[in-house]
């Protein structure tokens, strides 16, 4: 007769038992499952905050610095908002740097009115700490991204979601730290559509037609990025036009209720009050959390490999800082043209969910992944959890 080892009984029993092992299962992998490093650099904009906040509370990225380019921001300034904005997110440990304050070549700049809201982090549509838990790191911005780099055992990703002045500055301290980077993502340029400099009312920016500000803020830097050999993927506008988030996105991020969520809620308040026009016809494409998801769903996009260079020559209020895509050429950029929400294992209101379902946690691609998710469903059933989402 063969003995029946395991009853239905007998594996509740054995699960029970394991129980408080198992519920440290999720936190020990926290730290030590397969995270992506990633180094995080934006100029102070209030969609970059939102991509940073999704990248933070996203499982497969470990963020090992933040770096603050000009654009929107005066660095300086902004510094410190964002050490505010980590002690709000309970967050310590990941260094902070500032870039310079102006471009590597040129003076183009954003409108004054845009960067005195960055200034003040948003408020009142955020509400920051009065208290920074850290300060900022003492290092240049290009300098924490090349010993960032050069430290990490592992190939770094990188989120630039500003103009290209950290990153080319980095470039320029050690040229080696090309090999170390596994992907640089970048939120900008406008290859097949018109840009967006011609949105503003400024009587000199709307002349350019073709530009788009990430770019035509620092366009030497940019093109010293585009062309130095890195594995580059483009979000461009071409993409972003295509994405929109809604105030029932800012809802539902609120309702989430982690705080991520809750200032990812709030940036897109702002985003939807003063860019949008407050019109609820008209949702905001957050460009820089769209770049964000480019990076982290590789369903969300298929990639066009492309030549791109940057139009360095030209006047700031005709072309310059126009991305080209070069016929003929070799492709030194995956160019994402045609995403789609639609195409994501979840929707646009679950995406600051990570944090909010326990059982999202562990990840179920590795066996002991396995046993710990279902330890993890189990053990919210057991403590009367009630149902899973
Ligand atoms: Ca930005």
């Amino acid at each position: 007769m063969k003995k029946k080892y395991f009853s239905k009984s007998h594996l509740c029993y054995s699960l029970l038992s394991s129980l408080p092992l198992l519920l440290a299962l999720p936190i020990a992998f926290g730290s030590t499952l397969n995270r992506t490093p990633i180094i995080l650099d934006d100029d102070g904009s209030q969609d970059g905050m939102n991509a940073w906040a999704y990248i933070l509370q996203n499982p497969k990225f470990e963020v090992k610095a933040m770096t603050i380019s000009q654009g929107l921001a005066r660095p300086q300034i902004f510094g410190n908002n964002v050490m505010r904005m980590l002690a709000g997110l309970g967050i310590t440990g990941i260094p902070v740097a500032v870039g310079r304050e102006t471009p590597l070549s040129g003076n183009n700049t954003f409108p004054d009115a845009f960067r005195a809201d960055t200034d003040t982090f948003w408020a009142p549509f955020t509400n920051l700490p009065d208290q920074a838990l850290e300060t900022v790191d003492q290092r240049s911005a290009a300098q924490l991204l090349v010993d960032t780099i050069n430290q990490s055992p592992e190939p770094v990703e990188i989120l630039m979601t500003g103009s290209a002045t950290n990153i080319a500055d980095a470039l320029t301290i050690d040229p080696s730290i090309a090999k170390k980077i596994s992907r640089l993502e970048i939120m900008g340029g406008a290859v097949f559509v018109p840009g967006n400099l011609r949105e503003h009312l400024d009587p000199i920016l709307k002349q350019n037609l073709v530009s788009e500000f990430n770019i035509w803020i620092d366009p030497v830097a940019a093109q010293k990025v585009f062309s130095a050999g890195l594995p580059i993927s483009l979000t461009p506008l071409d993409a972003t036009n295509q994405i929109g988030f809604t105030r029932a996105d800012q809802a539902a991020w609120k309702a989430t209720g982690t705080p991520e969520s809750i200032l990812a809620s709030q940036l897109l308040d702002y985003a939807l009050t003063n860019i949008s026009g407050n019109d609820p016809l008209i949702p905001n494409p957050a460009w820089d959390l769209v770049a964000a998801i480019n990076l982290s769903e590789p369903s969300f996009c298929q990639p066009t490999p492309l030549r791109i260079e940057v139009n360095t020559d030209g006047k700031p209020e005709v072309n310059q800082g126009q991305t080209l895509a070069i016929p003929n050429q070799p492709p030194n950029t995956n160019v994402c043209l045609n995403p789609s929400l639609a195409n994501l294992p979840f929707s646009s209101q679950e995406l600051f969910s990570n944090k909010a379902k326990p059982h999202s946690v562990p990840e179920a691609n590795s066996g002991l992944g396995l046993l710990a998710a279902a330890a993890w469903s189990g053990a919210i059933t057991w403590l009367g959890g009630g149902t899973r989402p």
